[in-house]
C-alpha cells in the first residue's frame, strides 16, 4: 500500500475552532473600526496569526506600527484562548474520529500538522494528544502555509517518503503546502476548491474509502 500515513490539519479537520477564531478577529476589527466579513475570514484559514493580522488591515485607514501590531495579535489571542475553553471532547469532528480510529486499527501512522501556536493545548481540551505519532505546529516552523514545512517536517519526524503521506486540508493554502512538500493531498470543505489537491471529499472520514480501496 503507497499510503504509511495521514498528516490532519487541526483547525476545520479535526475541530472547529475556525468559528472561534472568526469571533475573536471580528472583536478586534469592530474595536479597530476595520470591515471584517465572513467572506474575509475565509482567506485566514490555515494562515498564521501575524499574517491572518495583516490581511485583516489590508482594509484599515491608517497604517499600524510593528507594536500595534503585535499587540492586537496577543490581544485576538487572548480572546480566542478564553472561547476555546468551552471546546471538549464532543467536539472532534466525528468524520475525523472515524478516520482515527481506522488508522489506529489498521497500524498506519498519525500526525499533526498545523500552522496553530495553540495545537497542543486545543489536542488537550479535546483529549486526543496522546493518539498521534508526530505533532508539527506553528511553534516548530518559521514559514506559514503555503509554504510547504509544515508538512515537510511532519513527514521528516513520521521517517517516511513524503509521498507516502497523506495530508487532510480544509485550507486552499494547506493543500498547496502539502503538495509542495510532495506529500498526497485530500481536500475537504474549502479547499475543495483548489486545483492541486489528488483526492476530495466531505470530511475526514472520507479517507477511510481510500484507503481501504489502497488494501484491497
Ligand atoms: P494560532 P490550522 C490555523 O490552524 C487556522 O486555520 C488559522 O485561522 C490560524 O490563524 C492559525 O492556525 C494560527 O493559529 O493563532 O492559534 O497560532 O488550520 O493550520 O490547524
Ligand atoms: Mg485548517
Amino acid at each position: 500500500m503507497g499510503i504509511k500515513a495521514v498528516i490532519f490539519d487541526l483547525d476545520g479537520v479535526i475541530c472547529s475552532t475556525d468559528e472561534i477564531h472568526y469571533r475573536a478577529w471580528r472583536a478586534i476589527a469592530d474595536e479597530e473600526g476595520i470591515p471584517f466579513s465572513r467572506k474575509d475570514n475565509e482567506r485566514l484559514r490555515g494562515v498564521s496569526r501575524m499574517a491572518s493580522l495583516e490581511i485583516i488591515l489590508e482594509k484599515a485607514k491608517r497604517p499600524y506600527s510593528p507594536e500595534e501590531k503585535e499587540a492586537l495579535a496577543e490581544k485576538k489571542n487572548q480572546i480566542y484562548v478564553e472561547g476555546l475553553s468551552s471546546i471538549g471532547p464532543s467536539d472532534i469532528d466525528p468524520g475525523a474520529r472515524k478516520a482515527l480510529d481506522y488508522l489506529g486499527e489498521h497500524g498506519l501512522k498519525k500526525a499533526i500538522g498545523s500552522s496553530s501556536k495553540n495545537t497542543k493545548r486545543i489536542l488537550g481540551r479535546l483529549g486526543i494528544a496522546d493518539e498521534f505519532d508526530v505533532i508539527v505546529d506553528g511553534n516548530d516552523i518559521k514559514r506559514s502555509k503555503p509554504d510547504p514545512e509544515v508538512f515537510a517536517l511532519a513527514a521528516d519526524r513520521l521517517g517516511l517518503p513524503h509521498g507516502e503521506c497523506l495530508v487532510v486540508e480544509d485550507a486552499v493554502a494547506g493543500i498547496e503546502s502539502a503538495r509542495s512538500a510532495g506529500c498526497l493531498a485530500f481536500a475537504i470543505k474549502d479547499a475543495r476548491k483548489c486545483p492541486l489537491k489528488d483526492y476530495e471529499g466531505e470530511n475526514a472520514g472520507d479517507i477511510v474509502p481510500l484507503l481501504e480501496e489502497e488494501n484491497r
